[in-house]
């Protein structure tokens, strides 16, 4: 018979994207189940916005890697340099997240998905 838990074995590496600010961070910290100033917390910021890519394995499932991309459309990271910039193309799972209405750059990045 099949392993069912094969899947626990297999590295996910999901992408979490969308503008800045719109809660890629703290989602992390949800999943995770820590506050943003524990230690290993993903950076939560109100004005700032985050330069870097963080990486954060799921606590039972280390095989479940969230990617925590810096946002979208600040000045620093536009449509020229996002993909590149953030390695776009490594990643199995993308989840999108957008903040009050549905920007342009939200829907480039489901138009970047859907052609991986
Ligand atoms: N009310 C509310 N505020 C939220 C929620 N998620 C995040 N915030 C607040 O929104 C602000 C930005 O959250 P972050 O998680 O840093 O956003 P981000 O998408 O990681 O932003 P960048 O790293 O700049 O791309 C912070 O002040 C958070 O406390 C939410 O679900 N509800
Ligand atoms: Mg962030």
């Amino acid at each position: 018979m099949e392993d069912s838990n094969q899947w626990s074995n297999t590295e996910v590496n999901v992408a979490l994207c969308g503008i800045s600010g719109s809660g890629k961070s703290q989602f992390i910290n949800t999943i995770l189940g820590l506050r943003a100033d524990d230690p290993g917390a993903a950076p939560v910021d109100a004005f700032g916005s985050q330069r870097t890519t963080g990486q954060y394995k799921h606590p039972d499932q280390p095989g479940l890697i969230f990617w925590d991309l810096p946002g979208i459309g600040t000045g620093e990271f536009g449509k020229d340099n996002y993909l590149e910039t953030v390695d776009f193309n490594n990643y199995d799972f993308y989840l999108i997240f957008g903040q009050g209405r549905f920007y342009e750059e939200d829907a480039w990045l489901v138009k970047q998905v859907n052609r991986r």
